[in-house]
Order: C-alpha cells, then sequence, then structure tokens
C-alpha cells in the first residue's frame, strides 16, 4: 500500500516541505486546480505540477480529481465534445506517470455537509451533517448557503442546472455514465490509467437529485456494465460508511479480491442519534472513536490482495490549525501514520504466520 496525501496545489498552506515530513509518504494526490472543468489537461501544465510534487521527493501518481462536466453527467448533445477532452486529459495524464484518477458522477453538489466546523468535547472542530438542516434547504427557491458551496453557480444558473436535471431519473443518468465510461475505458486501458469512482457522498439522494454510487448493489451494476478492472472504486470509508446499511468489511473484501480497489479515502464517522438515522460527524481515524471498524477493514483489504493507493481522508481542526474544512495538517497526519501502523501490523502478522 502507497501512503499519500491530498495536496491542493500551491496555494495549500499544507506545504509539499510539510507532506514529506510525514513519515511514510510517498506522494500527493492533486489535480490542476486552474483549468475549467470540461477542458483537456494540456502537458506543459501537468508536467509542470508534477515537477513541484518531484522536487520536494514526492510522486504524483493519483489525480484527485478529473471532474466530470454536468453535460456529460446530463447526457446532452455536448457531451461528445467533452468526452474526447477527458480523454486527452487521460493521455496526458499517462504519460506524466499517473496511475489512477479518481472522479465522481454526482448532480450539481459534490460532497454536502450542513457544518464545517461542528465543536466536539474535546474542543476540535470537523465537519457534520444533519438532515434537517439540508432539507430545509431549498436550492430552487433560495439562494443556497450550504457550508463549503463554492458558490461557482448563480442562483438563476444553479435553478436553471436544477430544473434540467427533472428529467433525468436514477437510471438515466447510470446510462449516461456507462455511455462515459465505454468511451473512456478503452483510453485507460492503453495508457494504464485506472478510473477509481468516488462514493457518492453522503450516499443518498439530495435534493431531488439522483445519486447512483451509494452501496453495494450499486457497484455492482457498475462493474458489470463496464467490465474493464480499469473501471474501479475509490473506497471512501466515510463516505459509504455513513449509509448504515452498508457492510464495509464485507464490501472492502469483496472489492479487493476482485481487484475494483485503485484507491482508498481512510478515515472514520461517528453516526449522530439526534433525530433520524443520517446524521453524523467526521471522527479521529482510529475505530475507537467513531461509528467504522477500521481495523476491519483494513484487513479484510490487506487478506484480499489491496495493494493500491490510500490517503487519510479528512481530518479534524486540532492544536489551533484554521485550515481548509477536512484538509489541515495534524489530524490527517495522525491519520496517516495510525493507518501506516496498522497496515504494518497486519502484514507482519500475516508473514509470520506464513
Ligand atoms: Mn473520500
Amino acid at each position: 500500500m502507497k501512503m499519500t496525501f491530498r495536496w491542493y496545489g500551491k496555494n495549500d498552506p499544507v506545504t509539499l516541505e510539510k507532506i514529506k515530513q510525514i513519515p511514510g509518504m510517498t506522494g500527493v494526490v492533486t489535480a490542476l486546480y486552474t483549468i475549467p472543468v470540461g477542458e483537456m489537461w494540456d502537458e506543459a501544465s501537468i508536467l509542470k505540477t508534477k515537477k513541484a510534487v518531484n522536487d520536494a521527493g514526492l510522486e504524483m501518481e493519483v489525480i484527485e480529481s478529473v471532474p466530470v462536466h454536468e453535460e456529460i453527467k446530463l447526457g446532452s448533445n455536448k457531451r461528445d465534445k467533452l468526452i474526447e477532452n477527458y480523454k486527452g486529459t487521460i493521455r496526458n495524464l499517462g504519460k506524466a506517470g499517473v496511475k489512477v484518477i479518481c472522479y465522481n458522477f454526482m448532480p450539481v453538489f459534490d460532497w454536502v455537509r450542513s457544518e464545517l466546523k461542528f465543536r466536539t468535547d474535546d474542543g476540535s472542530n470537523c465537519l457534520a451533517y444533519r438532515q434537517a438542516t439540508v432539507d430545509a434547504l431549498d436550492p430552487r427557491k433560495n439562494s443556497l448557503s450550504l457550508p463549503g458551496w463554492d458558490e461557482s453557480y448563480t442562483k438563476e444558473q444553479l435553478s436553471g442546472l436544477l430544473e434540467r436535471y427533472r428529467d433525468v431519473s436514477a437510471e438515466k443518468l447510470f446510462e449516461n455514465m456507462v455511455y462515459f465510461l465505454e468511451k473512456i475505458i478503452p483510453v485507460c486501458e492503453e495508457c494504464d490509467v485506472k478510473m477509481a469512482v468516488h462514493p457518492d457522498d453522503p450516499p443518498w439522494g439530495l435534493f431531488g437529485l439522483p445519486r447512483i454510487i451509494c452501496n453495494e448493489k450499486d457497484l455492482d451494476k457498475l462493474f458489470a456494465a463496464v467490465p474493464s478492472k480499469y473501471n474501479g472504486l475509490t473506497f471512501c470509508t466515510g463516505s459509504l460508511g455513513a449509509g448504515r446499511s452498508n457492510d464495509l468489511v464485507k464490501m472492502a473484501g469483496k472489492y479487493a479480491s476482485a481487484g475494483r480497489i485503485h484507491f482508498l479515502h481512510s478515515r472514520n464517522i461517528k453516526f449522530d442519534d439526534c433525530g433520524g438515522g443520517c446524521n453524523f460527524h467526521e471522527s479521529p481515524h482510529p475505530t475507537e472513536f467513531g461509528s467504522l471498524d477500521m481495523y476491519g477493514i483494513l484487513k479484510a483489504l490487506y487478506d484480499n490482495g489491496f495493494d493500491g493507493y490510500t490517503r487519510p481522508d479528512h481530518g479534524r481542526n486540532i492544536w489551533g490549525e484554521d485550515g481548509r474544512p477536512g484538509y489541515g495538517l495534524y489530524d490527517r497526519a495522525l491519520g496517516a501514520m495510525y493507518i501506516y501502523g496498522m497496515w504494518e501490523a497486519i502484514k507482519k502478522t500475516a508473514e509470520n504466520k506464513e
């Protein structure tokens, strides 16, 4: 398993030098943040970022994310040109030595939380989700005031976009995803770049929009529709784990043994029993502080041959850090060391038994 860390580029206060000082770091997971969604990533820009990463003694083998344009998700007549651009990006990333592309297929909204600075008992803060808060928002009527929403759309643009999704059922969205994958996967095979879809976060529909990568059934359907192993998964424990009916230990073992897990997001969440089953906050990474069996998940991954990339996913803000929500330095570094240590123990225990 290769330990990596998300890096938001040269403006990230968590610099490459700091990341390199975390024991065990082999590389960063990053993206080109200045290229508009839908445009092809050119070779020169990719190589410039890669050089900065390599100069710091780190690798750039995983990209998170190459965003999928809404016209592709909507299945409009503009999609073919945009898919050609996406293929060009895959080719250029492959030439630069990138092995995995993380992406998602969530309509309009990426991850959603109701609070970015939920104060926990120890005085740290973290991201949290309250269904009632989200239910009270109607992005079709009012300006959206969700924390973390980047306001890249005006109110009018957003309601126009939501209107266009009225005709897009979950089935239609899935068909559009398969259409996209069938066009790009041959290029991935040719360039040896694996696609790793990030599960929907949280794994249920929001604002009347369909979500289609939420559970085992969805993933089985996706892999059956596009069988190539280049069509794989980012196993995000926190996202899948928010769905209480998801059995993560089982899913980790099943998809690792099927060779579908190309990237692992390691984090824990804690269910909050405040009015319904959908509420949670992001807890420290170790098993005992959250609701997910982190040891069980890692053990299932190891036992089933997982040898891909991982990164500690969201951390809390601790020790007075006022970092990007979920992406400060300290708690993610602690998370990395926890995962690293547990992996060593699982591996050595298994080797000693042989
Ligand atoms: Mn994740």
